[in-house]
């Protein structure tokens, strides 16, 4: 019998970001594949999040799975990781060994360059800034403001790039 362990897909992905945010539903939406998801029930931390504008009821409690295909024969691998402090030992096992990474942020939410700087600093730690793009979710298209504000927080953190 021949075991293999580990990942055969060169080009991994990463989406990270708070509670909520929308990273199950970002690599549902990319993925060519069935998204294999890990989700557990958290009616109370849903409500303590205050999050009106969503029938969520789970959280994912380990990682998504999807595959993306790039073009004929050449894929990449999605993983959505959990937005909690308290599964760090999640992002430490597939940060380092990504080819990106890409923070989702509450682009409703005003507070939103704040909640950008808090992950820029854990994601500084994480040695992981050099493969980053940003990406604001719930922002409609025509919010030219908070579109100019992030393009510019892409200058200044000289971050890979800012995707909408
Ligand atoms: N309006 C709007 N809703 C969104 C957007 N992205 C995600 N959502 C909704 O917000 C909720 C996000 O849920 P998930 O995708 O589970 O969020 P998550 O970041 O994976 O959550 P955790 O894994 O629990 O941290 C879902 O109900 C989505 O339908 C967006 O861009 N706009
Ligand atoms: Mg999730």
């Amino acid at each position: 019998m021949k075991i293999i362990v580990g990942q055969k897909i060169p080009h991994q992905v990463v989406f990270i970001g708070s509670f909520g945010v929308g990273k199950t539903t970002a690599v549902q939406a990319l993925s060519d594949t069935e998204v294999i998801t890990m989700e557990a029930t958290a009616v109370l931390e849903i409500k303590n999040a205050k999050l009106m504008d969503t029938k969520k009821t789970t959280t994912t409690i380990g990682f998504d799975y999807g595959e993306f295909d790039v073009d004929v024969g050449e894929k990449v691998s999605l993983y959505g990781i959990p937005g909690q402090m308290r599964f760090e030992k999640v992002w430490d096992n597939l940060l380092p060994r990504c080819s990106g990474v890409v923070l989702l942020v509450f682009g409703n939410n005003k507070n939103y360059l704040q909640e950008c700087e808090k992950w820029l600093k854990i994601l500084k730690r994480k040695d992981s800034i050099k493969k980053l793009a940003v990406a604001l979710t719930r922002i409609p298209d025509d919010d030219e403001e908070t579109i100019s504000v992030c393009r510019e927080l892409q200058l200044n953190q000289n971050l890979f790039g800012t995707i909408l």
